[in-house]
């Protein structure tokens, strides 16, 4: 009762708001369709949670530039949390902590564009999230128990600018990885770029991932030709043994590349048997390269074959079933079409119309089962679970772009929708496993150049819109913004994560850690000294610490709670630090005290009514050293 009531509520709030909300219709046409009440009334029934009820997804989105990644719930397209992977954030204390600190490695910021849940039997299996920087080469795993950066591998030899990456195989053997940028290798070789044809190389990758611990480890690399690799795909079914990546610039040209590798009408579609670069590797048919493993697949037939598609490809994606391979030419208003078993027969067959510095170049007529008319900028495919695909042309100026439908297996398309700003990336959950769900379409937009929002100034947000593919036409349900760039997604049910909720004490093997605060204490070793420490509401223990100026103080600071949501904070005032210790956690802090005074330390994490008596002091006393301010 009490439900309908506040539904009933917000609802006639949302459609007296609402009045102006232009959603748009179908087919494409550039102009802006009407809305009818009903329109709007069901969109909102569709997209409203009431309190107490819960979102049916888990939307991770790699936060490009941003360097992290936002969480998101679905239906709703709310914000939840953000877990910071390759820049500092203060909110969790991410990149303040010795540990933290360390896996960053001294960089501040990195470049995410997409993010990858790790599989098993070629669906999601909620067990981690991979990463990739594009800036730092570097690929990060974050746990989906804790939602928290584990690991961060890299920066990776040869590859520069990881932008097609981190797409798991079928199993998580592997993450796919790519150089966008081709340099001479390895890094730190001189080569004028007159020789950029010759001297610069690509390179593909597969980072091994342990199944147990999720742990990443360099795997194989393997040398390409000069091309910018834009995007990668892994097979699934019968295609599981193998990798497909999206390139350009098959010109091998430089300078001003908006022309210069747009010259060729066909550029290529770069596929490796993983398999089969596993068992070069096995078999010690590789060069050590900048402390990796790389296979010339010159010197290793088999590896590597390239396929002509039209003209500077940017997304790569494979079926649900494995069989068909859909590339979207971003200069050519098509998405061709492979056929996986007819690309195994050309290979068979030799089919071959040439090679690229030694790897086989196979004729795409005789692989290429269809070209859908998508339109001009056409970007990346996703699918659900009634065999349809929607492939994402960016558009152009006012008016945003257009997703198309499309059927597999009969090419038709059979509906278009026009978003309301340039669309790069669109996710469905699970479109990249066996098994697609078929709600929930999200666009993940660029520019908004007719963007429907209250203006913010000269740098807009960045928009995600929510649109309902369950029916035959999709319907545009909702509008939301976030921080730039939004770059792609992974959408996986509620149901198949169970995040904890507190560290279980029996799991915290730090040495250091105390479980009381009577066993609180400092220790001093000449001018180290140890802080033993325990935050708990609404204390720390000690929350006096003399020490001497120039002294090194190490601080093990165990949060004892063992409930939700009981994080405590540690920031000492003018130190620049901001750490946050999560119920059953063990962080520890490293500082010099600097100069002499004293300075109030507090808990900045609002964790109880009496969270403001949560302080202490460090006095730092001077005078016996040569740094001493007087
Ligand atoms: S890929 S927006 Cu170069 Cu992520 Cu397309
Ligand atoms: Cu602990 Cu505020």
């Amino acid at each position: 009762m009490k439900y309908n009531l506040l539904k009933l509520t917000l609802l006639s709030g949302i459609v007296m708001l609402a009045g102006t909300i232009i959603i748009p219709g179908c087919y494409g046409k550039k102009e802006k369709p009407t809305v009818t009440q009903s329109d709007i009334e069901r969109a909102a029934l569709q997209t409203y949670v009431p309190p107490g009820k819960l979102d049916e997804f888990y939307m991770f989105i790699g936060n490009g530039h941003s360097g992290n990644v936002g969480v998101y719930g679905l239906p709703s397209m709310r914000l939840m949390v953000t877990i910071p992977v390759f820049t500092p954030y203060p909110a969790t204390g991410y990149g303040f902590d010795k540990e933290s600190k360390e896996m960053l490695g001294g960089y501040t910021w990195g470049d995410i564009h997409h993010p990858s849940i790790s599989e098993t039997n070629g669906d999601y299996d909620g067990r981690w999230l991979f990463v990739t920087d594009e800036a730092n080469n570097r690929m990060a795993r974050i746990d989906l128990r804790d939602f928290k950066t584990k690991q961060i591998l890299g920066p990776l030899p040869n590859i520069s600018g990881d932008h097609c990456s981190s797409f798991a195989t079928e199993n998580t053997e592997y993450l796919l990885s790519a150089s966008r940028f081709s340099i001479p290798l390895p890094k730190g070789t001189f080569e004028k770029i007159e020789d950029y044809a010759t001297k610069y190389k690509g390179i593909v990758a597969g980072i091994a991932v342990d199944p147990g611990s999720g742990e990443m480890s360099l795997g194989w690399q393997v040398m390409t030709p000069p091309f910018q690799f834009d995007y990668g795909a892994t097979g699934k079914g019968p295609s599981k043994d193998w990798a497909f990546w999206s390139t350009y610039n098959s010109e091998r040209a430089t300078g001003k590349l908006e022309a210069t590798t747009a010259k060729n009408a066909m550029d290529y579609t770069f596929v490796v048997n993983w398999k089969a670069a596993e068992k070069a590797i096995q078999d010690g048919k590789f060069k050590m390269i900048g402390g990796a493993k790389v296979i010339d697949p010159k010197e290793v037939p088999g590896v590597a074959y390239v396929i002509p598609v039209a003209k500077s490809p940017h997304g790569i994606d494979v079926s649900p079933d494995g069989k068909y391979i859909v590339v979207p030419g971003k200069l050519a208003p098509i998405a061709t079409v492979f056929s996986f078993e007819k690309m195994l027969t050309a290979i068979q067959n030799k089919d071959f119309t040439g090679d690229e510095d030694g790897i086989p170049v196979l004729n795409p007529n005789s692989i290429k089962v269809a070209e859908i008319k998508v339109g001009p900028g056409s970007l990346h495919t996703q699918f659900d679970d009634k065999g349809y695909a929607y492939t994402s042309t960016y558009g152009e100026g006012k008016g945003g772009g257009t997703i198309v439908k499309w059927k597999l297996g009969t090419w038709e398309i059979v509906d278009k929708l026009q978003v309301n700003y340039n669309i790069g990336h669109l996710a469905i959950a699970g479109s990249d496993s066996k098994h697609p769900g078929g709600k929930y379409l999200v666009a993940l937009n660029k520019t908004g150049k007719d963007g429907q929002h209250l203006n913010v100034g000269p740098m807009q947000p960045k928009s995600l819109q929510l649109i309902d593919i369950s029916g035959t036409k999709m319907r545009l349900l909702y509008d939301a913004f976030t921080d730039p760039e939004t770059h792609f997604a992974q959408i996986i049910p509620a149901n198949k994560l169970k995040p904890i909720q507190f560290y279980p004490k029996a799991e915290n093997k730090n040495l250091k850690a105390i479980w009381d605060p009577k066993d609180a204490k400092i220790v001093r070793n000449g001018k180290n000294v140890e802080v033993y420490m325990t935050a708990v509401m609404s204390n720390f223990a000690p929350n006096t610490i003399e020490v001497n100026e120039g002294d090194k103080v190490t601080m093990y600071i165990t949060n004892i709670e063992q409930d939700r949501d009981e994080s405590h904070g540690f920031a000492i005032d003018e130190y620049n630090m901001s750490v946050v210790i999560e119920p059953g956690e063990t962080k520890t802090v490293e500082f010099t005290a600097g100069k002499q005074g004293v300075f109030p330390f507090y808990c900045t994490v609002f964790c109880s009514p009496l969270h403001e008596e949560m302080q202490g002091n460090l006095l730092v006393k001077g005078g016996n050293s040569a740094m001493s301010v007087k």
